[in-house]
């Protein structure tokens, strides 16, 4: 009880010792109607593509392979992945060289039942490091992808030609290696038990400081994770279920990825050129890696798995009918799963790395229909996403969306909480130039930012300048408050692992720190952002 007291007091103390940048935000002084008066629709500069696009939803929707497993003796599942260069054709005719896992974008999707452990050999054929992480997993530590626990190339030399060995590329670390970096050559294991609830997490790369050009590049896949109790729902299901990678990417005349990399081997330097330090979008819009597609679907009712892949981009969904009828999306999970009773919205907010899982009904809708899902915060092509045509009545539909979809959602409450931590998250200087902070600070791996003790419940009190997408390793959240203590917004139900800070907003989320200790990390998944600073460490104790 006297530990519950204390939340609030050392809540004051931090807040003060923020200092004056984060007092001014807080307080919604200047800072915050400056930028609350922009209301921009987007974080970052928009690269142009230079080669010829194709017109939209004239590509089929790819659906990514389902990875087979290599063994499955012993209770675990055993997978093996080469991260390699591939040549895929994105649009029509031209070639693209990606980054892949397992040869292609989006990579081999992960099939998982709850409780049943994932292990996932990775081989790196890339020319620079790798880490993976599995977003959304309960992973323990030594498998959850830190950024300085790499996968290094057999023969990488960092500083090779550029004559200073190999502390040159410690360079985004302001000159600091990681003691407690485990690194190994070629391989290496990780291992997920998928002890959590059912969802769609997503593995991607989370090298320090190369994250966004590396996911950017094509380094990223679905896990998704399944038990009985969801699949006796009778939710929709086989060819009715649809994972949906969205992501946006722009291509040069000879089909090539655009992207502003200082240093484009992505050995040395990090970060990009100027215009683009707040994010990097693109204007053509991929689905599961294809531009613009169209997928044929009959009269009945669909689930779609929605993850937004992109590095800074955020998108507003809706879904208009050739008649301009719009039809609802109906959510019934978020990032952590399914929601206590479906959700309806008109329009859906996704920001970098969130997801959300919704259910479509055609069936009233005229065959011969094409439904397009459409993006209210792009411009120009942006605007348009994917496209669904009906194609066929259903000779059947079964499925439904019951009253009731789990039980099992964490009820934490505010009175739960031993601690209210406040953290800022805006620009500021990094190395002498521009980076993005977490309470006034830019990443280190050699720093403790936050220490939890494992099963405590805190409140976590965000603060943010402009768009941040704030993400949690290892555990899943529920969102308190939007807005100086304010109701959280429709599309906020739910587990999640990440969180919308809209311009000059503060949010209020709860968690217990439960599954491993560890050091594990929070930080924005503006991937840019990330890559700038807006990372900090969590140790679990
Ligand atoms: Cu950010």
């Amino acid at each position: 009880m006297s530990e519950r007291l204390q939340g609030p007091r050392m809540d004051r103390r931090r807040l003060l010792a923020l200092g004056g940048a984060f007092g001014a935000l807080a307080a919604g002084g200047l800072i915050t109607s400056t930028v609350l008066g922009r209301r921009p629709a987007a974080t970052g500069g928009e690269l142009r593509s230079t080669a010829p696009l194709p017109p939209a939803y004239q590509v089929p929707l790819p659906l990514p392979r389902v990875l087979a497993p290599v063994a499955v003796s012993g209770g675990v599942d055993r997978y093996e992945i080469t991260q390699r260069e591939t040549v895929a054709e994105i649009l029509p005719g031209l070639r693209t060289p990606l980054w892949t896992y397992g040869g292609t974008f989006p990579g081999p999707t992960i099939e998982a039942r709850r409780g049943r452990p994932v292990t996932v050999t990775h081989r790196n054929e890339l020319p620079v490091p790798t880490v993976v992480h599995l977003h959304g997993g309960r992973t323990p530590a030594e498998s959850d992808g830190y950024p300085t626990d790499l996968v290094l190339p057999t023969d990488w030399s960092p500083g090779a030609g550029h004559g200073s060995g190999g502390t040159e590329s410690m360079e985004g670390m302001g000159g600091m290696a990681d003691p407690r970096a485990v690194t190994t050559t070629l391989t290496r294991d990780y291992t997920f038990p998928n002890d959590q609830r059912p969802t769609m997490l997503w593995y991607h790369d989370h090298r320090m400081d190369f994250t966004a050009p590396a996911i950017w590049r094509g380094l990223a896949g679905l896990h998704i994770v399944r038990d009985d109790a969801e699949e006796a729902l009778g939710l929709p299901s086989g060819p009715r279920e649809l994972p949906l990678m969205i992501a946006d990417r722009a291509f040069a005349a000879d089909g090539s990825l655009l992207y502003p990399s200082l240093d484009p081997t992505l050995r040395e330097r990090p970060g990009v050129t100027e215009p683009y330090t707040a994010g990097v979008l693109a204007d053509v819009i991929l689905v599961n890696g294809a531009p613009w597609p169209v997928h044929e679907v009959d009269t009945a009712r669909h689930r779609l798995r929605l993850l937004n892949g992109s590095n800074a981009r955020h998108y507003e969904l809706e879904l208009v009918c050739d008649d301009g009828r719009r039809l609802d999306l109906i959510q019934i999970g978020a990032d952590q799963g399914l929601l206590t009773t479906a959700v309806t919205h008109r329009a859906l907010p996704i920001a970098p790395a969130e997801r959300y899982d919704v259910v479509v009904d055609f069936t009233d809708v005229p065959v011969g229909t094409l439904v397009r899902v459409r993006n209210r915060l792009g411009s120009g092509r942006t605007r348009d996403v994917l496209a669904f045509r009906v194609a066929r009545r259903a000779t059947s539909d079964d499925s439904r969306v019951p009253a009731i979809l789990s039980t099992d959602l964490p009820g934490w409450n505010r009175e739960d909480a031993v601690r209210v931590r406040d953290l800022a998250f805006r620009a500021g200087q990094m190395n002498g130039g521009h980076g993005w902070l977490i309470g006034g600070r830019a990443f280190s791996p050699s720093r403790t930012d936050v220490t939890v003790n494992l099963d405590d419940v805190e409140v976590w009190r965000f603060v943010a300048d402009v768009h941040h997408p704030v993400h949690l390793h290892l555990v899943g959240f529920r969102v308190l408050s939007r807005g100086s203590g304010k109701p959280p917004l429709p599309h906020d139900a739910g587990l999640k692992d990440t969180v919308s800070l809209r311009p000059g907003e503060s949010v209020e989320i709860i968690t217990r720190f439960d599954g491993y200790r560890g050091r594990y990390l929070f930080h924005c998944h503006n991937a840019e952002h990330e890559d700038m600073g807006m990372m900090a460490n969590l140790e679990v104790v």
